[in-house]
């Protein structure tokens, strides 16, 4: 699948305000097609695991807090470049440095409660894909 996948999820903030609908148009209007999808609540144990690349980090604690707050969407999407794609589509980490029109600039309330995750890199994208699909959960 590589290249041709990422993967993301609509954060705890986002789906708890109602953004789900509004940031899944603006994925479809930018032409990824969703390959899998659906809704779950990450453990806490599950969201140190996710983020362990994290773990030494002063603001740790607080985002495994936050990941595992509520319900997420988790959704691999297929496009050409999609990483990079997705990236562009969604803005900077920081909200206050997104380029205007981008999900998180729409979206975001804060660095942290940034509203969706973008994978960084095709190894991060199937290692992430890998961790909340099965094989039959996929549409590729
Ligand atoms: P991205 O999600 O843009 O790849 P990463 O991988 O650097 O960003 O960070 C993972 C997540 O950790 C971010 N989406 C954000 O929610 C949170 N985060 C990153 N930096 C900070 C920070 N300085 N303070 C609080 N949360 C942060």
């Amino acid at each position: 699948m590589n290249g041709n996948y990422t993967f993301s999820i609509i954060k705890p903030n986002a789906v708890r305000t109602g953004k789900t609908g509004p940031v899944l148009a603006m994925i479809n209007e930018a032409g990824f097609e969703i390959a899998a999808m659906k809704m779950i609540r990450m453990s806490v144990s599950q969201a140190e695991n996710f983020y362990a690349v994290h773990k030494d980090k002063p603001f740790f604690s607080s985002l495994v807090e936050f990941m595992s707050s509520g319900p997420i969407v988790v959704m691999i999407l297929k496009h050409t470049d999609a990483v990079d794609e997705f990236r562009k589509l969604i803005g900077a980490t920081d909200p206050a440095n997104a380029e205007p029109g981008t999900i998180r600039k729409l979206f975001a309330v804060s660095l942290q409660m940034n509203a969706v995750h973008g994978s960084d890199s095709d190894e991060n994208a199937i290692r992430e894909c890998d961790f909340f699909f099965t094989p039959e959960e996929r549409f590729l």
